[in-house]
């Protein structure tokens, strides 16, 4: 069994609502050292990436990526610490923060793989560029961003890209995916179960589907989590919430699965936002997510 460190993210910049920063503190708040200890796992909280105050950052007025320096600068100090708990034997886990950071974990993450599988539980696609994205906001982007496609600055985090292949991703809950995002999807071949898929086949066979289709060609998957692919009515903290999303007892069966599975090598909880919470809850949620997906057990 792999000792776990704890990551924090106080990142808000990806996107313009206030108090996602506020997500590793509400994580912590909701117990998930405890819970990760409980289940018999050493936990080493590794402290929280330094980022940039909202207030102080400046815009370049040569891009419309919000926010671009400060996120990319935050990315490599991310990757980089991320990269010395594997390097160390560790398993780590992030806390968000906003989603821009999957940046940063992936590409300190990826270097230690040869395919390194990913599975992208959310309401949205996040491959969009600044061509495509309706907003600027990089947390649209982060899976665009590894790929290797969009801004340079993004796609050249740690001094290396692609940090992932198109044939080594599933994303899970997708029900608002913009147009650019939509033919990126279908011109390079990403595999999505969107909530129709979600709800005709039911969460144990994407799950089963989802497990046997990475496991034979990757070498490692990272679980990276936007709480946005829950309900909201289950997950109401997050900034950009779509009604319709997966349940609290699906996503439940999905991290008991990968914890059967064993073939989870890192992950992160992003898009907590305690401003938009109701007492804690989706942290809550998120803390108790965690617990399934370490192979904590009902009985
Ligand atoms: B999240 C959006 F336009 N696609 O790019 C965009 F709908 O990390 C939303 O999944 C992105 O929460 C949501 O701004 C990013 C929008
Ligand atoms: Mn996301
Ligand atoms: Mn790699
Ligand atoms: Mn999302």
């Amino acid at each position: 069994m792999k000792n776990v460190s704890i990551i924090g993210v106080p990142m808000d910049l990806g996107q313009t609502r206030r108090g996602v920063d506020m997500g590793p503190s509400a994580i912590r708040y909701a117990g998930v050292v405890e819970r990760i200890e409980n289940i018999g796992y050493v936990v080493k909280d590794e402290g929280n990436i330094e980022i940039a105050p909202a207030e102080r950052v400046h815009n370049d007025l040569k891009t419309n990526l919000k926010n671009l320096k400060a996120v990319a600068d935050a990315s490599e100090r991310l990757a980089s610490k991320v990269d010395h708990v594997i390097t160390n034997g560790n398993f780590p886990l992030v806390l968000g923060g906003d989603h821009s950071i999957a940046i940063g974990t992936l590409a300190g993450v990826s270097k230690h793989y040869e395919n390194l599988g990913v599975i992208w539980y959310d309401a949205h696609g996040d491959l969009n560029t600044a061509d495509t994205s309706p907003s600027g906001n990089i947390h649209g982007m982060p899976l665009a961003a590894s790929l290797g496609i969009g801004h340079p600055t993004l796609t050249n985090i740690f001094g290396y890209m692609p940090k992932i292949k198109p044939e080594n991703i599933v994303i899970i809950g997708a029900r608002s995916l913009d147009e650019g995002e939509r033919e990126l999807i279908k011109e390079i071949g990403i595999k999505v179960y969107t909530m129709h898929e979600v709800d005709r086949l039911g969460m144990a066979h994407v799950m089963e589907e989802t497990i046997s289709y990475l496991k034979d060609k990757t070498d490692g998957v990272h679980l990276s989590l936007d709480l946005d692919g829950l309900d909201p009515h289950d997950a109401p903290g997050v900034g950009t919430p779509v009604i319709g999303g997966i349940s609290y007892r699906e996503s439940h069966l999905a991290m008991e699965m990968l914890a059967e599975s064993n073939v989870v090598t890192s992950a992160e909880f992003v898009e907590v936002n305690p401003i938009l919470d109701e007492r804690n809850k989706t942290a809550t949620v998120a803390v108790a997510l965690m617990g399934s997906l370490f192979g904590e057990k009902l009985l």
